[in-house]
């Protein structure tokens, strides 16, 4: 009998996704469930054939030249893959592949919670009725900004903007977009294409964030895209923190530039800015875009299904290099 590949889970990864990967691997899990430090993800390089890291697990390139010869794959569960250095892994020979396509409507309502939130005060009416202070109305109580109707600029119309276009679409909002390629007619269903952000951002009241963090989208919103944004726009962030420049965003929400944000990613996470918390107008979730029962199943599911290829001699579904 041939010996069974040895797969490393740094994070304990959901039940179905473990209990098939038993079947079919010897498998090694951090029951600790913490992240997976520098240290030992060279240490375990050295015991495993595989391993199956989140966006906690960091492959920086000082860590992918120190990985032992036995390392072959990365099967990452997770659709981002910035905290691991491509080219580097890519000249090591090692094979990385992600979890595209199964997150995306998870993803979606994340970022349409948000949305609501911001825009109708959810954070401030909830703490109100919650702490007993909840003592008038009148009909300029709470008022807040209306969705339905309203215009949804998206940037990066990949398989989570084009998920969230679709349910904005059922709030009737007519959906404006910007993506490094414009999508074909039958996949736009009616939205309008900006090649630039300097056209899209003065056109709409709501702006969603969904392109990966890669060095050219570092920073992407900052003061001088902050600056070109409707008055009152209101920004969502299900993405990558990477994505803002947070001061400028809290300068934005303290002039009411931007009058309300939903932000599920941070540029430290985990934590976040404890700067936001001076803003009602902030609704704020930790990172869990992708946290629902059906889609941590899915998503262990397609990086098991990538492994399954990958140790068949295959060339695995979502292979990244
Ligand atoms: C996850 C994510 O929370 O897929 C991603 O890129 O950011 C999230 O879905 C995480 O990476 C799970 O491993």
């Amino acid at each position: 009998m041939t010996s069974r590949p040895v797969i490393w889970f740094p994070r304990k990864l959901s039940e179905a996704t473990l209990a098939r990967a038993r079947s079919t691997y010897d498998v090694i899990v951090n029951e600790a469930d913490t992240p997976g430090t520098a240290e030992a993800i060279i240490a375990m390089s050295a015991q495993v054939d595989a391993m199956v890291p989140c966006h906690s697990e960091h492959f920086s390139a000082d860590v992918v030249a120190a990985l032992d010869p036995r390392l072959k794959i990365v099967a990452n569960h997770s659709v981002g893959v910035d905290h691991c250095d491509l080219p580097a892994l890519k000249a090591r020979g090692i094979t990385v592949t992600n979890t595209p396509d199964v997150l995306s409507d998870a993803t979606a309502e994340i970022a349409m919670l948000l949305m609501l939130g911001a825009a109708r005060r959810a954070v401030e009416g909830d703490a109100l009725v919650r702490d007993g202070k909840w003592s008038d109305w009148s009909p300029a109580f709470m008022v807040g900004k209306q969705v339905s109707g309203a215009r949804l600029g998206i940037i990066g119309m990949g398989r989570v903007g084009r998920a969230f276009a679709e349910k904005a679409r059922g709030f009737g909002m007519d959906i404006h977009y910007h993506n490094r390629t414009r999508l074909v007619e039958a996949d736009e269903h009616g939205a309008t294409y900006h090649p630039t952000l300097e056209t899209l951002l003065p056109e709409v009241d709501f702006i969603s964030l969904h392109c990966p963090a890669t060095p050219e989208t570092t920073d992407l919103i900052n003061t001088t895209t902050l600056a070109k944004m409707r008055d009152g726009a209101v920004l969502v962030n299900t993405a990558r923190g990477a994505l803002v420049d947070e001061d400028a965003l809290i300068a934005a929400l303290s002039s009411g530039k931007i009058s309300a944000a939903g932000l599920d990613c941070f540029k430290v996470e985990p934590g976040g800015n404890p700067q936001f918390a001076q803003f009602p107008q902030v609704m704020m979730l930790p990172h869990i875009g992708s946290a629902t029962r059906a889609t941590r199943d899915a998503m262990g599911f397609r990086a098991l299904d990538n492994l399954d290829a990958f140790f068949a001699g295959k060339d695995p579904r979502d292979r990244l290099v």
